[in-house]
């Protein structure tokens, strides 16, 4: 024992030595009061402990309280554990706790260029500052705070990435942020352009089985290596809107991650290959993902991943999970959220995010009979043998704004997704309660209120943007604000709303059933028959799989045109209630931050109703009936709304 602790201790200066360089004055620790988790406890580094290497104990014994782990970084998320505890009023008592992280690769995915803007970021420009002066102090504060909810991984560039990425500069500077990084736990990777070996290498072809490509590959492998030993792997989006990839060249997504895998694999390195792929003449967007990987299955090398957005389609306010994900068994699968709310408002909208990553976590695929759930699906459980790894992946929604996020709470569903991936027993109440703690007040007559918001309000988003399980129906592309009634000339037919929505006299939904393009096959059975069945399809995916009469009756005895207006209309009374209890939160927050949301609650108000007006209205030429009386009536014209048109690009 003694021998332990001494080398604990030694562990613990070690720990705290590498953490106390850094300036608390700049940007705000957000839910950390200070960079250090100051806690009193002995620490102990064990390197014989039988536990998971980020795994830690806390455990109080006749000596004191104590932290153990089998690594620093098993330390460190002890230590920030307890600090997090105490400071939640969680750590009196006798503690014997044990934590093991859910996935063993917890990754934030950043969308950002070399230019420094962030494809869909709307909290300023990167925080990896390419091109300018290293800002260590920014970094070192970025990865405490992930250190501090267990992320461990960062993607650094937008997956639709430049070959010029992979350029010795580039990756120079990579090895310098790796190396702000490393001590507290978190690997970067890269997202990669599967072009690179022609664009970059002046090679004739990128052919993944040409073997003149496979070299240039692998001698790419061994410069990145020798530059950051701990490097995580390759994150490739490939035929993919537009982006290069192997079908470029008659070869397989296999032939192409596998070749990407085989040059990692003596560094133990992975692929995140991305199963992000539709093309314009698909009948049905929602389907191809399986249709291009499903019959791939056990084709992959075991270091890769096929990286999954949760839905089918693209990050909507709801989707159902996406089906690849039951589909198969001998290939190892992560989850893709999206934490930048590219659907949902930007920054401008309070959303809290963890409850839609719990819906698509809990989904039951049935893949291995009941149970298998996305969760145990891609933590391994349902599938050991193929999971060497487990990963999941949240696209980051941070940027150079004073507060991180662009909103006060936005940085919660940074948070959650961290905490979330940490441990996926946690509920979505949970987390907000101990966010908002930590962030703002623990008093209850704080907490209780706010807390309600926050989990009311990816409901209330939803029902004033697509209720029901319409989807996509957003502004051509910046995606903010309503335009159900787009039409550009020669676009994408996949790229418009109508393609969604299918609104005409009969009434309004995608039909995905049998009778339709036939999408519901994609899921196991019991599911495929529920969703086929307008009867038995949960309500709020009815026009996602169906296509639905105005005059249908939903169960509450509303039409389907009266409900949808209800929906609306409530999603709009919704944001008021989060008004009024904002008001009453004032004196638990300070004048600047409660201005802030307040600000920003109000422009949600206003977006809501734009929302609703516009797609009651729209909606409403084609069922023919009018706004129920019993609700709110719209105050602009449909025409007038039709003139909005917002000068915003996908990147700030
Ligand atoms: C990074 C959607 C977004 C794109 C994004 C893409 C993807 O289409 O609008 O900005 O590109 O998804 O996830 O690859």
């Amino acid at each position: 024992m003694n021998k332990i602790i001494s080398m604990a201790i030694a562990s613990a200066i070690a720990i705290s030595s590498c953490t106390s360089a850094v300036k608390t004055d700049e940007k705000p620790l957000l839910w950390l009061s200070s960079g250090e988790p100051a806690v009193e406890a002995e620490v102990i580094v064990d390197t014989t402990l039988d536990l998971h290497p980020d795994g830690f104990i806390i455990r109080d014994t006749p000596e004191g309280r104590c932290i153990m782990a089998k690594t620093e970084t098993g330390a460190l998320y002890g230590m920030y554990a307890l600090d997090r505890m105490e400071r939640t009023g969680q750590a009196e008592g006798e503690l014997d706790i044990l934590e093991e992280p859910s996935y063993d690769r917890r990754i934030l995915n950043h969308w950002d260029n070399l230019d420094n803007t962030v494809e869909r970021g709307y909290a300023g420009h990167s925080i990896w500052h390419w091109g300018e002066e290293v800002p260590v102090e920014l970094i070192t504060r970025y990865a405490r705070l992930n250190a501090s909810i267990g992320i461990n991984g960062s993607v650094l560039n937008n997956v639709n990435a430049t070959p010029e990425m992979l350029r010795r500069d580039y990756l120079e500077r990579t090895a310098k942020i790796a190396d702000i990084m490393r001590p507290y736990g978190i690997h970067v990777y890269l997202a990669v352009n599967f072009s690179s070996p022609a664009a970059l290498g002046g090679l004739e072809t990128s052919d993944p089985l040409d073997p003149q490509v496979r070299q240039w590959w692998a001698d790419k492998a061994a410069e990145i290596y020798s530059l950051i030993p701990d490097f995580g792997g390759f994150l490739v989006k490939a035929n993919s809107e537009g982006l290069p990839g192997p079908q470029d060249f008659g070869r397989t997504h296999a032939d192409g991650a596998n070749m990407l895998a085989d040059v990692l694999k003596p560094y133990d390195g992975i692929v995140m290959w991305r199963a992000f792929v539709y093309s314009p003449q698909s009948p049905d967007r929602a389907s191809q993902a399986c249709d291009e990987f499903a019959s791939l299955d056990g084709q992959f090398r075991d270091n890769v991943l096929i990286q999954i957005k949760n839905g089918p389609v693209d990050f909507q306010p709801r989707e159902p999970f996406s089906p690849l994900f039951g589909r198969m068994s001998k290939t190892a699968m992560m989850v893709e959220f999206q934490i930048t709310q590219e659907y949902l408002g930007f920054s401008n909208h309070l959303v809290y995010l963890p409850t839609l990553f719990k819906e698509c976590l809990d989904s039951d695929t049935y893949s291995n009979g009941e149970g298998s759930t996305v969760e145990a699906i891609t933590t391994g459980r349902t599938y050991p043998e193929a999971y060497k790894t487990t990963a999941v992946a949240g696209v980051a929604n941070i940027g150079r704004d004073a507060n991180w996020c662009g909103h006060e709470f936005a940085q919660s569903s940074w948070y959650g997704f961290g905490r979330m991936a940490w441990d996926t027993s946690l509920t979505s109440e949970e987390i907000a309660r101990e966010w908002l703690q930590q962030t703002f007040s623990t008093d209850e007559e704080f907490v209780k209120p706010v807390l309600d918001m926050m989990l009311t309000s990816r409901e209330a988003v939803v029902d004033y943007m697509m209720p029901l399980g319409l989807h996509h129906i957003f502004a051509w592309d910046h995606h903010y604000g309503p335009e159900p009634w787009c039409e550009i000339e020669g676009a994408r037919p996949d790229w418009l709303p109508k393609y969604y929505h299918k609104a005409d006299e009969n009434g309004v939904g995608f039909d995905r059933t049998r009778r339709g393009s036939g999408n519901v096959n994609q899921y196991n059975e019991p599911l495929a028959s529920t969703y086929d069945n307008i009867a038995t399809c949960p309500e709020n995916l009815l026009l996602w799989f169906h296509h639905v009469p105005w005059t249908y009756e939903m169960s509450n005895g509303r039409t389907l045109w009266e409900e949808m207006c209800h929906r609306y209309d409530a999603g709009v009374q919704k944001v008021r209630e989060y008004q009024s209890i904002w008001n009453a939160a004032k004196p638990y927050v300070d004048a600047e931050r409660w201005e802030a949301v307040r600000a920003k609650l109000e422009i949600q108000e206003s977006d809501a109703r734009w929302w609703r007006d516009a797609c009651v209205q729209y909606f409403g030429e084609f069922s023919g009936m009018p706004v129920p009386k019993e609700i709110e009536q719209p105050e602009r014209p449909l025409d007038q709304l039709k003139k909005i048109k917002l000068d915003l690009k996908h990147h700030n």
